[in-house]
């Protein structure tokens, strides 16, 4: 009926009005004589990112599933895609040293906004397209600005001068509270969501697998920079540099953490989730006597339940609240572990979502029937199945909401220290409790 399309197109023009919101609202903590600068060899200039929303939306939806003519067909290829090479050198390579000028970049994107607003009719017209159908290719484009937001606050940290946004509330530090071991009996994990049952996924969630988890024991908390620091401590000599993490930094004679908006002293950041790679995540656990979780693992303790049901949230079934976790921007920093108690899954662990993505053992693989966006999208996923990337699992402070819902799968490179994810260790458990 066309109430009911108009009462949908007033949606996706909120969704897509608060994300792009949002987006301005960051880059305006970046400060102006910083965007060209390149924090993270390995990633484009903050500036890249101003270009690289807007192209992507009209690369997907007005040249994708419109059809429709380039916008600027220079920008539409220059801002395309972002990179990840494997080392510096790559990065090089790949990089150029001059992009177009801010306000011609800006202008690009108001161009781009209005056309997409004005063509939200004609995407939801088109029922017989995968990604039309349901204005699924507005929602990709929603969720791939919300992924660059966090993109944007990884490199403000390593950056270390974001502008302090008005009313940003200060940092809740302290030494966070302990990890205990729980246990989780054996269950059967489904990943995958079935494409009629979601409004959006991306093309990874889809696709099925059913993993049988022996039982295993699982620390209730992420492991604190102030645990990962006995571990530094414990290290020879030799085998500490490659081990420290990146946020950890000499400031002022003392051992500082790294934020958006610089450094703090380490009794503030002690409680929080250990910022590591996920080859740093390893050899912690392996210190401790452990090992990582496997992907199966982490949603067997989030989701399920010791009756056999599946829950949509660890603490049930509820939308996240405050109370729950620290994910979806309520803070500009992780929060010292054990503060979100009534985040709890079925199982006593907590922090499962929010506080910090973790480090998996489970290299990024796509689900048995996984099949590619391939008209529009093709590599958003299979570039990444090269046995280099691990999945990440969870939330962190700077991810939208959205991102928490079961099918949700993440993943980064094993060795890219840069992003908010820290781990939790895992141990076997004598056969007899495993069953
Ligand atoms: C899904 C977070 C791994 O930001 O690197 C954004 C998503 N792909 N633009 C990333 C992505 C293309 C990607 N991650
Ligand atoms: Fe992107």
């Amino acid at each position: 009926a066309p109430a009911e399309r108009r009462v949908t197109e007033a949606s996706f023009e909120a969704l897509l009005a608060a994300a792009w919101r949002r987006s301005d609202d960051l880059f305006a903590l970046v400060p102006e004589a910083s965007m060209g600068r390149r924090p993270i060899a390995l990633r484009h200039p903050f500036s890249f990112y101003l270009g690289h929303l807007p192209a992507f939306a009209w690369n997907q939806i007005g040249r994708g599933v419109l059809g429709l003519g380039p916008m600027r067909s220079d920008f539409d290829v220059l801002f395309e895609r972002g990179i990840d090479p494997a080392d510096e050198d790559g990065a090089r390579a790949a990089s150029r040293d001059v992009w177009p000028a801010i306000a011609e970049v800006i202008a690009y994107r108001d161009e781009v906004r209005r056309a997409v607003l004005a063509r939200i009719p004609d995407v939801l017209a088109r029922a017989e397209d995968v990604l039309g159908a349901r204005g699924r290719i507005l929602q990709l484009v929603i969720e791939h600005e919300r992924m660059h937001h966090e993109t944007l606050m990884y490199m403000l940290q390593e950056h270390g001068a974001a502008r302090r946004p008005g009313g940003a509330p200060a940092f809740v530090g302290g030494a966070g509270r302990a990890a205990e071991p729980r246990h989780v009996p054996a269950g059967r994990v489904v990943i995958g969501a079935d494409f009629e049952a979601i409004p959006f996924g991306w093309d990874n969630e889809f696709g099925r697998a059913e993993i049988d988890v022996p039982g295993f024991t699982i620390d209730s908390l992420p492991v604190r920079n102030g645990d990962y620091l006995a571990f530094l401590e414990a290290m020879e000599d030799g085998a500490r540099a490659a081990l420290t993490p990146r946020t950890f930094v000499r400031c002022g004679g003392g051992l500082a953490v790294k934020t958006i908006f610089g450094p703090v002293s380490f009794e503030v950041a002690s409680g929080w989730p250990a910022q590591v790679s996920g080859e740093q995540a390893r050899a912690y656990a392996v210190w401790r006597g452990g090992r990582l979780a496997t992907e199966a693992e982490l949603r067997r303790a989030a989701f399920g339940e010791p009756s056999g049901g599946v829950r949509a949230r660890p603490w049930g079934h509820a939308p996240g609240e405050p109370r729950h976790g620290q994910f979806g921007f309520r803070g500009w920093s992780p929060a010292p572990t054990g503060s979100h108690p009534d985040g709890a899954s079925a199982f006593g662990v907590e922090e499962l979502v929010g506080n910090g993505w973790e480090w998996t053992s489970t290299p990024f693989a796509p689900l048995p029937g996984f099949v590619a966006y391939a008209r529009t999208y093709p590599g958003y996923s299979a570039d990444f199945f090269d046995g280099e990337h691990d999945v990440v699992f969870g939330a962190s402070w700077a991810t939208d909401e959205g991102f928490l819902r079961p099918s949700f799968r993440n993943w980064y490179r094993r060795d890219y220290p840069y992003v908010f994810s820290s781990f939790r260790v895992v141990r076997e458990e004598p056969r007899s409790r495993r069953r």
